[in-house]
């Protein structure tokens, strides 16, 4: 793969949830290495450090169903205000959760730089949720609704423009826990969804090279956001919102692998590590191992 100036940047947000403890993500991400690992495959890799995110306890509560609205606005405005500057610098952003919301900033400071933006989503959800049909109030379970421009509108216009994505320039995989709106809103938009269902039917490698044909030939840019909950919970049990039955160790290796051959990314992000609920560090460790995967180590 093409050397690049990889540009990495922490958001310690937790306020798209209501566990403590995601906002170290970041920090446990560079202990597992992060930055000596793409170094050694060849990258030059310069660390931002991190967005400022206000504290949980500090927040007030808007008047609407969505928790720390305002909050992850401001934080997500910083965010995308960050990574517009690293995409007009010609650099390559990789952002590190923190809980998703933060993909809301993410895109917003991405897409602009685009005419037709590609988005993988890997995880267990689909992350389509609007204040009304959210079970929750958590708008980590918002983010990719949002960047379709589908949701509170001081979401939906971070950086005064919307949609950030096209529905047919995104590809979920590795979902299997859906709430009704969410599926609703997936067969409204024809969104391309490869479920737990068809990982396990056709193989990742099928599922890979299906998304990245499909990707290559109608984007001019791809973003990959993974949550570490599309991983199965035992390779990757420091999440907040753990679905049985994921995607394993191995077979993100393998899709990381494959997503380094096509060499289509533009950005990146991993998000939803949380270090309290993590045993020694292994979800860190994983994100890292997959990150090197993605950015092109070999075995050999
Ligand atoms: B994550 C949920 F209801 N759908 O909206 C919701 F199941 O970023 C979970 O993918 C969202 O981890 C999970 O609260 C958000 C719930
Ligand atoms: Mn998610
Ligand atoms: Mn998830
Ligand atoms: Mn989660």
């Amino acid at each position: 793969m093409k050397k690049k100036n990889i540009s990495v940047i922490g958001v310690p947000m937790d306020l798209g949830q209501m566990r403590r403890g995601v906002d170290m993500g970041p920090s446990a991400i560079r202990y597992a290495g992060l930055l000596e690992r793409l170094e050694a495959v060849g990258h030059s890799v310069t660390d931002l450090g991190d967005i400022q995110i206000d504290q949980p306890e500090r927040v007030h509560t808007a008047d609407t169903n969505l928790r720390n609205l305002d909050a992850v606005v401001k934080g997500s405005t910083a965010l995308a205000d960050q990574v517009k500057k690293v995409k007009t610098d010609g650099d390559f952003p990789l952002i590190l959760g923190g809980d998703h919301s933060i993909a809301i900033g993410s895109l917003a400071g991405i897409s602009s730089s685009y005419e037709n933006l590609g988005v993988i989503w890997y995880d267990a959800h689909g992350d389509l949720n609007t204040g009304d049909t959210s079970p929750s109030g958590n708008i980590h379970g918002m983010p990719l609704a949002v960047s379709l421009g589908i949701g509170h509108e001081d979401l939906v216009n971070i950086h005064d423009y919307t949609p950030k994505v096209k529905p047919e320039n995104i590809v979920i995989i590795g979902a299997r826990s859906l709430d009704e709106g969410e599926r609703v809103l997936i067969k409204e938009k024809g969104i391309r969804v490869y479920t737990m269902h068809e990982v396990d039917r056709m193989g990742m490698t099928k599922v890979m090279e299906e998304s990245i044909e499909y990707l290559k030939g109608r984007t001019d840019g791809v973003h990959l956001s993974l949550d570490l909950d599309g991983l199965d919970p035992n390779d990757a049990p420091g999440v907040g919102t753990p679905v049985i039955g994921g995607i394993s160790y191995r077979e993100s290796h393998l899709a990381m692998e494959m997503l380094a051959e096509a060499d289509i990314l533009t950005s990146a992000e991993f998000v939803e590590v949380n270090p309290i609920l993590d045993e020694k560090n292994k979800t860190a460790t994983v994100a890292v191992a997959l990150a090197g995967s993605l950015f092109g180590e070999k075995l050999l």
